[in-house]
């Protein structure tokens, strides 16, 4: 005889409601179903007027005698009326249809006592729990059994129908065989398809535990790795064999040997793998550190990582993120020994990347068969360029002094007896381009001396500097006249440097920045010649011709100025002796660095002022006039660095990239030239990977 489910339902709801966020406000239980073994069980979920249908992030909780769950639901958008948490073993009834949230295992202790479902803060208490092996009626929300009709949020019902697990005619016998349906012949049979007979029937077997009957190739007896549609090919609960994993979430305290006892530290579940010999680390939704400046972020070979991974790593989450904080030169394999895989991880690269210097998502070395998939690599910023230092301006020429006057040297009546006229000096130079001091007058029939030539001489064989000639004494008006002295020659101005060029180039596996080049310095201007001292005169009086004025120094030249560094790349992946495939991977990057500008070139001093000569007294002759100082020359301006380039995947040495057409790039701006020229830098999906 059927014992009828009979439930005698207590609903107690709590009017508080959660002060924010997201939340189950406005939902109700509506059928709520267990066989008697819990092995087949739904809750359906029924929206009131006005409930919110965004309750992404919300937890429910089943709460029985001998179990606790509490589930996350994630992100989810309902539209409208109801949502359908069911377990594997409903799934696997015949007439049953998708649920919205799928649990390994039971939801609660069908032999509870009591039982509270937690629904944000509104509270449903069910109580007692009895149960029938009718399994045709679930209780709706007002404590009625009704027909159950199991409705997901696409509004699709379905009936589990009467019966279904045991078979109506038994035959009496003393020692009934438990066996179970193995449908797909896996020789695993189906818990939930039991028979109880005599003997052992044609397509029964003992083995009750085959999570998946309608598939040979899910059985207790099978390998399970972590995978992209998640299937739990082993039927031990998980995704993933738990057997041969660690287990790491975010803020875990635990040993991270078992689902329950995760560990947090990452970067310690690889030596935790290695000493226990497991292949995969089993990594929960959440933000890791892995890896510092200082010890790198080394992936271990042999150490399979997959994200994902939520509710006691009973389900996975599409869409949620496993994200490894690495440093700005990124995560490192090297020497992964064969297939290694990422899976559902993102790397995600620091962007304190230092000037001019390449930021890396991950480097991948010395390995034969790398798969990430569905893996996103994030490159931070690649560094800025440095501004190149800016060149010192010369310093200005000294001007010359004048020459003295002439003056009467003489003893004879009403003649005066001057002393001989000074010399005008040349102007002095910091940086040894002096004026040349003016020529000594003569006197009475003496010639006056030339002017000293200016330092510095342009070029060879210029006599532009030279020092005047002195006047010839006691000579007609013209020929007693000192010469000025020529002008110091302008030094030449310095070179440009050369800007920074955008080709890539790597060496030693490094991407080598194009810094821009110094700019050379300029040349000195020469000094002014001295001018040429006045002839000396013998009518009436002897007397002493002008002296000759001082010449101007040259200018100092003014230094080049640095040129700006090169920009740093940002590069998602790099291969160096490695073959990779990506399956629905995504290299992303950030902007790559700027390059550094040229300096401010400095500019050449002036050159100083040459002086008159000493005007010459009654027949004597004047000095000549001090040439002036040649300007200095301008430094040559720094070559500007070039920007840095994003590329998605550099292949370095012998490197193979095979990746799926669901495989994307997201590439950041290429860095700018620095000024005035560098260039910018190039942007690349992949670079030698052909
Ligand atoms: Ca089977
Ligand atoms: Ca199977
Ligand atoms: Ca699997
Ligand atoms: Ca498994």
């Amino acid at each position: 005889m059927n014992r009828r489910l009979f439930l005698s339902v207590v609903l107690v709801l709590f009017s508080i409601k959660s002060l924010a966020g997201s939340s189950f406000d406005g939902w109700l239980v509506n059928e709520i179903y267990s066989n008697q073994s819990g092995t087949v069980q739904y809750v359906e979920l029924i929206a009131t007027a006005g409930a919110n249908t965004s309750f992404g992030n919300s937890f429910i909780d089943f709460i029985s005698d001998n179990s606790n769950l509490s589930l996350l639901i994630q992100d989810q958008d309902v539209n409208p009326t109801f949502f359908l948490i069911a377990n594997q073993g409903f799934v696997q009834t015949p007439g049953t249809i998708e649920p919205d949230f799928l649990v390994h295992g039971s939801l609660f202790d069908p032999l509870t006592s009591v039982l509270t479902i937690k629904l944000g803060s509104d509270q449903y208490t069910f109580d007692p729990w009895l149960l029938s092996n009718d399994e045709f009626y679930a209780t709706d929300s007002q404590s009625a059994w009704v027909i159950n009709t199991p409705t997901n949020n696409i509004g699709e019902s379905g009936q589990l129908p009467e019966a279904p697990l045991f078979l109506s005619d038994f035959e009496f016998c003393a020692s009934p065989i438990t066996q179970y349906r193995d449908a797909d012949s896996d020789n695993y049979g189906n818990a939930f398809d039991a028979l109880f007979s005599c003997q052992l029937e044609t397509g029964y077997v003992l083995d009750g535990t085959d999570c998946d009957d309608t598939t040979a190739i899910v059985n207790p007896g099978m390998p399970d790795q972590p995978d992209l549609e998640h299937i739990d090919q082993n039927c031990d609960g998980i995704d993933g064999d738990i057997n041969d994993s660690i287990f790491v979430a975010d803020g875990g305290q635990g040993s991270g040997l078992s689902v329950s006892d995760p560990t947090g530290d990452l970067f310690a579940a690889q030596q935790l793998a290695l000493s226990n010999n497991k292949s995969w680390l089993l990594i929960g939704v959440g933000v890791y550190p892995f890896g510092s400046l200082v010890e790198g972020a080394g992936i271990e070979p042999g150490v399979n990582m997959a994200g994902g991974y939520i509710n006691d790593f009973n389900n996975r989450w599409l869409t949620g993120n496993t994200t490894l904080n690495v440093p700005y030169h990124g995560a490192s394999l090297d020497s992964a020994t064969t297939n290694q895989t990422l899976q559902y991880i993102v790397i995600q690269g620091a962007n304190d990347t230092p000037a001019s210097e390449t930021a890396y998502a991950l480097t991948v070395r010395n390995s034969a068969s790398v798969n990430l998939e569905q893996v996103i690599l994030f490159a931070g910023v690649g560094g800025d360029g440095i501004n190149g230092l800016n060149g010192n301006d010369g310093a200005d020429g000294n001007n010359g002094t004048a020459g003295g006057n002439g003056v009467e040297n003489d003893s004879g009546f009403s003649c005066s007896t001057g002393s001989q006229p000074s010399r005008g000096s040349g102007g002095s130079s910091v940086c040894g381009q002096s004026g040349g001091r003016g020529g000594s007058p003569g006197l009475e029939d003496s010639n006056g001396s030339p002017g000293a030539a200016g330092e510095g001489f342009g070029m060879p064989g210029n006599n532009a500097n030279l020092g005047g000639s002195g006047g010839v004494g006691n000579s007609n008006a013209t020929d007693r006249l000192g010469d000025d002295g020529g002008n110091g020659l302008d030094g030449d101005d310095g070179n440009e440097g050369m800007n920074g060029i955008n080709v890539i180039e790597f060496v030693g596996n490094e991407y080598i920045v194009s810094s821009g080049t110094d700019g050379t310095n300029g040349e000195h201007g020469g000094g002014g010649g001295g001018g040429g001292g006045g002839g000396g005169g013998a009518f009436l009086c002897h007397s002493y011709g002008g002296a000759g004025g001082g010449a101007g120094s040259g200018g100092c030249a003014g230094t080049g100025s640095e040129g700006g560094t090169g920009g740093g790349a940002s590069i998602a992946l790099r291969l160096i002796d490695a073959n990779i495939s990506l399956i629905n991977t995504l290299l992303r990057t950030n902007t790559a660095g700027d390059g550094g500008s040229g300096g401010f070139r400095g500019l050449g001093g002036d050159g100083g002022f040459g002086r008159p000569g000493g005007n010459g007294e009654d027949d004597s002759g004047a000095g000549g006039d001090g040439g002036n100082g040649g300007d200095g020359g301008d430094g040559g301006t720094g070559g500007g660095g070039a920007g840095g380039a994003v590329i998605g995947v550099a292949c370095l040495g012998n490197s193979t990239l095979n990746a799926d057409p669901d495989t994307s790039y997201q590439l950041g701006d290429v860095g700018s030239g620095g000024l005035s020229g560098g260039q910018d830098g190039q942007s690349l999906n992949t670079y030698q990977c052909d």
